[in-house]
């Protein structure tokens, strides 16, 4: 009786080079540039962002993770649901960014989730007029009808700096693959009428250690990861965003201190969002 055969190796998870270029070693210098960080145009003092995506991916906690980044400590001004379920975020809240040394020139607004059924959650209007400055903060969306310009909540002129610069759609890595087509569908609608007027788009992907098992022991393994790497692919064909507009992060949930290598995914992601805002409204200014 001789041995019994080995069985072959397991596929590795692992790349041999990493598919992005990643400087892990940038945190300072992104941190610096985005704490001096000036406003292309003279009538807009901060930056707004909209932050959407669906319940439980992850929205309010990525929001939190920028803070935390530059606050170096853990702050939980946008309230995070643990429970799952409906969305916590039933109002639009719109949150400062804030640094140690002061605050910073953006706002990072936080909407209700944008779900798969008609009826559920925001509906894809009221993200529009969300993004064009028609919706005051604390407004409570109504699932079933979109806010008309008879509601107190109803800005009837917005102003430039009411209007946000950039969409962040957060999506959860675990999950692109279930993407439903209603869900699609609503998000066509809002990158068709936002799309004329060029405002960008970033996806943030989070949650990228629940989706490998290699980047939950090691962050800096996220760009070798072969998982990663093809939920990033999938995100890309299933919402039509290129690949280089989406960024992996894994937010702050359960640590209790700031970690350089969470710190740097979450700025370089931060960074792209709000220098291509930055862009958007700087070409406002000569429009
Ligand atoms: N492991 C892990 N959990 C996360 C991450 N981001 C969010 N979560 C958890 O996912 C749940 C929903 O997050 P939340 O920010 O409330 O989602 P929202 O509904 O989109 O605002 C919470 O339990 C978070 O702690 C992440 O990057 N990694
Ligand atoms: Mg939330």
């Amino acid at each position: 009786m001789g041995n019994a055969p080995s069985e072959p190796a397991p596929p590795s998870l692992e790349l041999e080079k990493p598919w992005r270029k990643f400087d892990w070693r940038q945190k300072n210098e992104l941190k610096k540039r985005l704490e001096e960080f000036s406003v292309s145009h003279p009538d807009v003092k901060c930056i707004n962002i909209l932050v959407a995506g669906q319940i439980g991916a992850g929205k309010s906690s990525f929001i939190n993770s920028v803070n935390n980044t530059f606050q170096e400590r853990m702050t939980s001004s946008a309230l995070v649901d643990s429970c799952g379920g409906t969305s916590f975020t039933k109002e639009l809240k719109v949150h400062r960014v804030r640094g140690v040394k002061g605050d910073l020139p953006f706002y990072l607004s936080d909407i209700m989730g944008l779900e798969a059924k008609i009826l559920a959650g925001t509906l894809p209007e009221d993200v529009i007029k969300t993004i064009y400055g028609y919706v005051r903060d604390e407004y409570k969306f109504n699932p079933e009808m979109s806010i008309s310009d008879k509601n107190q909540d109803y800005v009837n002129d917005p102003s430039l700096s009411n209007q946000a610069f950039c969409l962040v759609y957060v999506v959860d890595a675990k999950t692109v693959q279930y993407i439903d087509q209603g869900l699609i569908d609503k998000l066509k609608i809002i990158r068709h009428a936002i799309s004329h007027d060029r405002i960008p788009q970033v996806i943030v992907m989070t949650k990228v250690d629940e989706a490998c098992p290699l980047v939950k022991e090691d962050l800096r393994k996220i760009y070798t990861s072969k998982k990663i790497k093809e939920k990033m692919e999938m995100c890309s064909e299933a919402i039509g965003v290129p690949v280089n507009c989406i960024f992996p992060v894994k937010n702050y949930c359960e640590e209790i201190d700031v970690d350089d290598d969470v710190d740097v995914l979450i700025l370089k992601a931060f960074d792209q969002i709000v220098n291509l805002a930055n862009d958007r409204l700087r070409d406002r200014a000569s429009e």
